[in-house]
């Protein structure tokens, strides 16, 4: 099956569905025969990443090497997959621009911080307003909002309905 390799930026706060979405993404392509790879906090913050933690400048470098592996698996010829929230615009500028022109694809998973919140799926929000894990996102640090997405979903939609829309969009840009 042909298609073009690209990096697939999923970013948004902790709770968004940034997850869900890449995961179930990654299903929608598989069934098209797309080889694909999902790089998350599961797999990189427990390895590669292990020395970091959520400060400004660990995000930044968390960042930074997502982006470099992301690359090197596009040179192999995947579509590559990333759910990180990435709270810094410059961050995710960087990313691109050390990528090849157009194989940067950055989604936007808008939720409100107040749905996040009530989802509150690991009770990590309850912990950071209760003080007891400081530097969240949303909470103690800023979560800076891409400005003009490649793609804006609204995060409070049904998951079918958002891999919809992201295969779509794909399948538009040609790239599977
Ligand atoms: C934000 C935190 C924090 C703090 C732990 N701030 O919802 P989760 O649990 O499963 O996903 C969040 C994940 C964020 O890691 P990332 O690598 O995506 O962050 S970044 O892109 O900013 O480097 C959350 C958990 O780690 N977590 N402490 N202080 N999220």
């Amino acid at each position: 099956n042909q298609h073009c390799a690209v990096v697939v930026w999923l970013t948004g706060l902790s709770g968004s569905g940034k997850s869900s979405i890449a995961g179930a993404l990654e299903q929608a392509l598989h069934h098209q025969g797309v080889r694909t790879y999902l790089l998350d906090g599961d797999n990189v913050r427990h390895g590669l990443c292990q020395d970091l933690g959520f400060s400004d400048d660990d995000r930044r470098e968390n960042i930074r090497r997502v982006g470099e592996v992301a690359g090197l698996m596009m040179d192999a010829g995947l579509v590559v997959i990333t759910a990180f929230i990435s709270p810094h615009r410059s961050d995710r500028e960087n990313v691109a621009l050390r990528l090849p022109e157009g194989s940067f694809i950055e989604v936007f998973v808008d939720t409100p911080l107040e749905v996040c919140e009530q989802r509150d799926p690991k009770g990590l929000y309850k912990r950071a307003r209760k003080g007891e894990i400081k530097q969240f996102t949303g909470i103690d640090l800023p979560y800076e909002q891409p400005l003009k997405p490649d793609i804006h979903l609204n995060g409070e939609l049904p998951l079918g309905q958002l891999v919809d829309q992201l295969v779509d969009e794909l399948q538009r840009r040609a790239v599977i």
